[in-house]
């Protein structure tokens, strides 16, 4: 057994018992309550759902394994000779919650390489489509066509233990992380670079080789070391993450529920915010002559843009009450590698006037930059220009998230998720007491 693989499964069996208490000694421990404002408002703030991996606290922002986003970088070995841990090391704490150490890293690395390559259908379907088809469009549809390949059907079809199950989803989400970057790097250069494309480099990371195979020399590998790092898990209820551990419920394989969790990123109020960033600000741009505008010109585009009814795209967040330190981590990397950069004074004039202007308008609940506020002027400023592709990007990184957590839910056994859904009528008749809570049964 691989040296991961025996360490989760060493983590794993300590701690089934816990789960096992909980719902055998404490099932009917209340954690919350639901109002209907929750009910019909996107079950904002409902406690409904676990995970080890990371927790989203409102005015700390996220924790990965218990660590902040400083102490999981300082508590990483590096990528030899680079300034940022490999996703591979990453991928090892996120499943354990244990960093591991550099010779481990390095193994996982090893075993990612052998995981790379891609079938050649998968290459076929993506020349099969359509060449404007949106990016997300054909990593969702290449992921999902990857399912005849899952060796959780396979194990599962010849008669799997439901304790076992964890195995080949190991086995199945490896694979998937291994190869999506692939995947992505093959999209771009056909849509984006003259169909010319670079064989992966073995001696490479999952980072660093996947800036190589878009083209982008250094400090490129690193950035994509931070971006898919920063961008991999948000504790379970945001759209992806929930989609694809929802989909898993059903014991569909990884590809399904990941394909499905991508389409969910694919959304405008989700990851494809990174892109509307860019293109706004590029619009702010041209109207307003190429120029760095000052505060005041910059304070009319926001205003403009809430009156005609659009959101300012990177800013808000449905639980986050407070600057997104994702934003800061890439913040400070931009301040130490692209100060100068005409898009980042324009980023960094934004932060000054929106949240006041949000504040103002009184509707958003955080008037915060959140992290797709910054992770496109990283990208624009390396040449990757096209922004259409900057949620494939974030799809990397949220992977590397989602694909440990449904690892753990079958290996805990988390069951089919169905919640209650209740008619208006009962919503209405709560609301004037003309029915009791008790009156409607649970399920
Ligand atoms: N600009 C203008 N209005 C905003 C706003 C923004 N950035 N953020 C929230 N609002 C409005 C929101 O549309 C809603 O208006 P209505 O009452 O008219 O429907 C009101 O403020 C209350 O919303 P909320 O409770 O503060 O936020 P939600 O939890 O409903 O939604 C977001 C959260 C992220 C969808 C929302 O803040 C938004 O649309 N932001 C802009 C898009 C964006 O940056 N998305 C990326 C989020 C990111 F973290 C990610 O998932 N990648």
């Amino acid at each position: 057994m691989a040296k991961l693989k025996e360490v989760l499964f060493r983590k794993i069996k300590e701690h089934r018992p816990r789960t096992q208490s909980l719902l055998k000694n404490s099932s009917d421990v209340r954690v919350g309550e639901v109002t209907i404002g929750q009910v019909i408002g996107g079950a904002r703030g409902v406690r409904c759902l676990v995970t080890d991996i990371s927790y989203l606290d409102p005015y700390e922002g996220i924790r990965f394994r218990g660590k902040t986003i400083p102490e999981s970088f300082a508590a990483l070995p590096k990528y030899p000779g680079r300034a940022y841990p490999s996703v591979e090391a990453f991928y090892w704490f996120l499943l354990t919650g244990d960093p591991p150490t550099q010779q481990e890293a390095d193994e996982l690395t090893r075993e990612f390489v052998s995981r790379r390559p891609l079938p050649q259908y998968v290459i076929d379907l993506i020349r099969a489509m359509p060449r404007d088809t949106h990016p997300m469009t054909m990593f969702s549809a290449a992921i999902l066509a990857m399912q005849r390949e899952s060796l959780f059907v396979k194990r599962y079809n010849e008669g799997l233990k439901k304790d076992d199950y964890w195995d080949p989803m190991y086995e199945d989400c490896t694979n998937l992380l291994a190869k999506i970057p692939l995947i992505a790097a093959y999209i771009y250069r056909m849509k984006y670079r003259s169909d010319i494309h670079i064989p992966s480099n073995n001696e490479l990371d999952l980072g660093g080789n996947f800036a190589w195979q878009m083209g982008f020399p250094e400090p490129c590998d690193d950035v994509a070391r931070m971006h898919f790092i920063l961008h991999s898990d948000h504790e379970s209820g945001n759209v992806c993450s929930h989609t694809t551990h929802l989909v898993a419920s059903a014991l569909s394989d990884a590809y399904y529920a990941l394909s499905a969790g991508m389409n969910g990123l694919a959304g405008p109020l989700h990851g494809l915010a990174s892109q509307e960033v860019l293109r706004w600000i590029m619009n702010v741009r041209a109207e307003l002559g190429n120029k760095i505008p000052s505060e005041e010109e910059m304070k009319k585009y926001v205003w403009d843009t809430l009156e005609s009814g659009q959101v300012v795209p990177g800013y808000g967040h449905a639980v986050l009450r407070k600057t997104d330190p994702r934003y800061t981590a890439q913040r400070e990397f931009c301040l130490k590698h692209l100060p100068d950069d005409p898009l980042f004074k324009y980023v960094d004039l934004l932060y000054k006037v929106v949240p006041d202007i949000l504040e103002k308008q009184g509707k958003a609940k955080n008037p915060w930059p959140n992290v797709d506020a910054q992770s496109g002027v990283i990208h624009w400023h390396y040449g990757l220009t096209e922004w259409d592709f900057y949620t494939v990007l974030f799809g990397i990184g949220r992977a590397i998230g989602v694909l440990a957590n449904i690892i753990w839910d079958r290996a805990l056994g988390y069951p089919i998720e169905r919640p209650k859904s209740l008619t208006t009528k009962m919503l209405e008749d709560l609301a004037s007491n003309t029915i009791r809570l008790e009156d409607i049964p649970a399920d």
